[in-house]
């Protein structure tokens, strides 16, 4: 039911409603001069919803308040619509100006009943209107376009106190309290159509179910996990991920024979910043070298607290136990920093004892690189993705090396001469650089790794300036050129 001046008119016509006894007293007139001066003031609204710049995330509903109290107090209303602006279709709701001024609240029925509710303006002048939402099997988005989605809604223009609290004999701000059954998920938009600053109490406490939960949150079970190398805690309900010390500090793990296993982390399993609550925990323990049985317990972390359910109901106990698996070891050894000067580019090894295997250069998968060794031929960011499939627990282990060639490498310094006269000593210039010799023109003379022998084409060459030029590919990507002199002296 929709009520505005028309269906109330259409109302009071119909059933000849006596409007004495309304709580601020008003005259049939009144009311509709009141409903009319809103259907007025309604024209200037469209397009209604102002996404205001430093919105409360409450505004939004998918930050909707979880209410875990029976009675929310507010001193300063809400202003503008939030990040998300356009939250409420008016072609489909109650309310006809969209979202206004508004916030989100949400609940999830703890069991089957009627949801009563009240909310009083601080300002009695002031006019608050409201939607109910069933969103038990429905996203926010969807309030847009489903009409179904709303159970309950009142836009009436009679300021002071409204809600779905029954008091509905006359008084069209107020509408039949709500049935709910136990599970079902709501949330309730509450808009201030004055537009003042004043606050409001909302007030459930007619409610017959509760709308909340009271129960701490319990672990039903507990596994090995790979990824996070340690203990995977599964509880009975969703809590709060910033309630997860990061630091492990929540946990305590130690094997069967009283040995301490440092908790070295904690980390909400899918926790992210639009996703804040989580039924999973992966408490991650020192690596280990043995299979072990552990039990994880709680304490007090340094966050202040221990793990909060979404009503920051505190869990109380934890005794879980897993058997752990090794941690295995992938390494791929030092970074190789290679002389320019006769380089041998290395073969990387991942070790045998895995699974699968991948390798990348920079980043970049090698299509058919999928044994345990991998032969670099250039400098690079090396890295190998593995596996230990053959174990009950899945897990991919990865590391990284980088190969880099650089004249900051050498320990020697160029030879900057060389003499090729047959003597046997200095005959043959650096056997072994991939090199190549130009004479002060830019005629190449000689190229390979073989040294240079002082001749052209099979002729000795004249005494005098030459220059070696190195050409490679450094660990970025960039092609470096090195160019330097040499003397040949017979
Ligand atoms: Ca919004
Ligand atoms: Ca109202
Ligand atoms: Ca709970
Ligand atoms: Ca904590």
């Amino acid at each position: 039911m929709k009520w505005n001046k028309l269906t109330f008119g259409i109302l009071a016509l119909a059933f000849g409603i006596s409007y004495s006894g309304w709580s601020q007293n008003y005259t049939q007139e009144q009311i509709q001069s009141l409903e009319q001066a809103k259907s007025d003031k309604l024209q200037n609204y469209k397009p209604t919803s102002v996404q205001n710049k430093n919105a409360a995330p409450e505004q939004d509903c998918p930050d909707a308040i979880i209410i875990c109290q029976d009675v929310y107090f507010t001193m300063q209303s809400y202003m503008g619509s939030g990040n998300i602006p356009n939250e409420i279709n008016p072609a489909i709701s109650c309310l006809d100006a969209g979202e206004v001024n508004n916030v989100w609240y949400i609940f999830t029925a703890q069991n089957t009943g009627i949801v009563n509710f009240t909310l009083t303006p601080l300002n009695p002048a002031d006019d608050y209107d409201w939607a109910v939402f069933n969103v038990s099997n429905a996203t926010c988005t969807e309030i847009f376009y489903n009409p179904a989605l709303q159970v309950a809604c009142n836009f009436s223009a009679i300021p002071g106190p409204t809600g779905a609290n029954g008091a509905t004999v006359g008084n069209p701000q107020n509408s039949a309290p709500i049935n709910v059954t136990a599970g079902e998920t709501f949330v309730i938009n509450i808009s201030n159509f004055s537009a003042s600053q004043s606050g409001y109490t909302l007030d459930f406490t007619a409610s017959s179910v509760t709308l909340y939960d009271t129960i701490p949150p319990v672990a039903i079970g507990a596994e090995h996990v790979c990824n996070n190398y340690g203990v995977r805690i599964t509880l009975d309900e969703l809590v709060t991920c910033s309630t997860i010390a990061p630091d492990g500090s929540d946990f305590t793990a130690q094997n069967t024979s009283g040995v301490i296993i440092p908790v070295i982390g904690a980390v909400g399993v899918g926790c992210s910043p639009t996703n804040k609550f989580t039924n999973q925990i992966d408490i991650v323990l020192a690596p280990q070298t043995q299979v072990q049985t552990v039990t994880v317990g709680l304490q007090l972390g340094t966050d202040g607290n221990t793990i909060g359910d979404k009503c920051l109901n505190w869990m109380e106990v934890l005794n879980q136990t897993a058997t752990i698996q090794p941690k295995p070891v992938l390494n791929l050894g030092d970074d190789y920093l290679l002389c320019i000067f006769g380089i041998t580019y290395p073969t990387l090894d991942a070790g045998n004892e895995w699974e699968t295997y991948q390798w990348f250069q920079n980043g970049v998968a090698v299509s058919g690189a999928n044994q345990s060794t991998f032969s670099t031929t250039m400098s690079g960011i090396y890295s190998v993705t593995t596996n230990n499939l053959q174990t009950a627990d899945p897990c991919i282990y990865s590391d990284t090396v980088i190969v880099d060639v650089s004249t900051d490498y050498c320990v020697d310094n160029l030879p900057n001469a060389f003499s090729p006269n047959g003597d046997g000593v200095n005959d043959v210039y650096l056997q072994g650089a991939d090199m190549m010799i130009i004479n002060r023109w830019g005629q190449t003379l000689f190229k390979g790794t073989e040294g240079w022998d002082g001749t052209h084409n099979g002729m000795p060459v004249a005494n005098g300036t030459y220059y070696v030029v190195f050409s490679f590919f450094n660990s970025q990507g960039q092609e470096i050129t090195i160019k330097e002199p040499v003397t040949l002296i017979r």
